[in-house]
């Protein structure tokens, strides 16, 4: 990483596993308990609002509780050390916004924010959930449909602007850091072949091997939290090398 101007960093739940926060698809993952189409899909919340309104509520209480751990951090840091840095997370959790990155696409919404469920556009998807102990789904105050959190279920599409900056990024990137991502939901895991394709650097962190490392340059086994600042400690003492000499 030691020529990189402009990296992309990709993340997904394993990011934020070690502050506490659940994967997905792992032994004691989210879906272990939880089946994705009662939770994460339009027929699920359709069935049963209140359910699934109530469960993003109880999530969006742990990812407020939760803090960003040192993986997050020293990627933070990496906008300090390389002229340009992309995040692009799969995660709705908003921790890598409040370790500090500047620049964070989110490919799957945030819990932080909720939307008109009939997409009325009255209600901009930018508002912030109002009270977190909200136990029913609020009406849009302009179609009085029922609102949601504002994140991408199964067989939705992904926000158009935010998959077209993710596009850009790959396209023009130097190297791809990935962290904590199966790699097996689509469109996502599609921009990591995108960068491979395109020649691009690929290194992947990750404690069990994925299908993403078939196609990295370099495999680091391990966990964000301890393996991530090991790498941008790395990264920062060759710099410092490179300048006193
Ligand atoms: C650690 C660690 C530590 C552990 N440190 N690492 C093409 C082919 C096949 C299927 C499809 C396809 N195109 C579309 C589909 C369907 C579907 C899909 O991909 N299905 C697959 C599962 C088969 N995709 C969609 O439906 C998408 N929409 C779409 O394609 O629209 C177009 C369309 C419309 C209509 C018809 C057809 C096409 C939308 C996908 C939305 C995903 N949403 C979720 C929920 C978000 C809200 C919420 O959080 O509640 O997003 S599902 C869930 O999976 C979540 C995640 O962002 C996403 C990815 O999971 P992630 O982050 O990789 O987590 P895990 O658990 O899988 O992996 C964790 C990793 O961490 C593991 O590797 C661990 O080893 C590692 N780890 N501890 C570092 N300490």
């Amino acid at each position: 990483m030691l020529d990189v101007q402009r990296l992309v960093v990709f993340t997904g739940a394993g990011m934020s596993k070690d502050s506490g926060l659940d994967t997905f698809r792992d032994a004691d993952g989210v879906w272990a308990n939880n089946a994705p189409q009662d939770y994460a899909s339009p027929e699920g919340f359709r069935r049963n609002p209140r359910t699934v309104w109530q469960w993003y509520t109880q999530r969006r209480r742990q990812m407020l509780e939760a803090n960003p751990n040192a993986g997050h951090r020293a990627i933070a840091k990496l906008d300090t050390l390389l002229p340009h840095v992309t995040v692009i997370t799969q995660n709705i959790d908003g921790l890598h916004q409040r370790a500090g990155n500047q620049r964070v696409l989110e490919l799957h919404g945030s819990v932080h924010r909720y939307k008109c469920s009939k997409n009325c556009r009255g209600l901009p998807t930018l508002t912030p959930v109002p009270e977190l102990t909200q136990e029913e789904p609020l009406l849009c105050p302009y179609c009085g449909a029922l609102t949601r959190p504002d994140v991408v279920w199964f067989g939705e599409m992904l926000p158009a602007d935010v998959w077209e900056s993710a596009v850009v990024e790959i396209a023009v990137c130097d190297a791809v850091l990935v962290v904590g991502t199966s790699g097996v939901v689509e469109p996502a895991a599609s921009l990591l072949w995108r960068a491979k394709n395109r020649r691009k650097s690929l290194v992947e962190v990750n404690p069990e091997p994925t299908l993403v490392s078939s196609i990295a340059d370099v495999v680091l086994q391990g966990k964000a939290a301890e393996v991530v600042p090991t790498l941008v400690a790395t990264l920062e003492a060759n710099q410092a090398e490179d300048r006193g000499g």
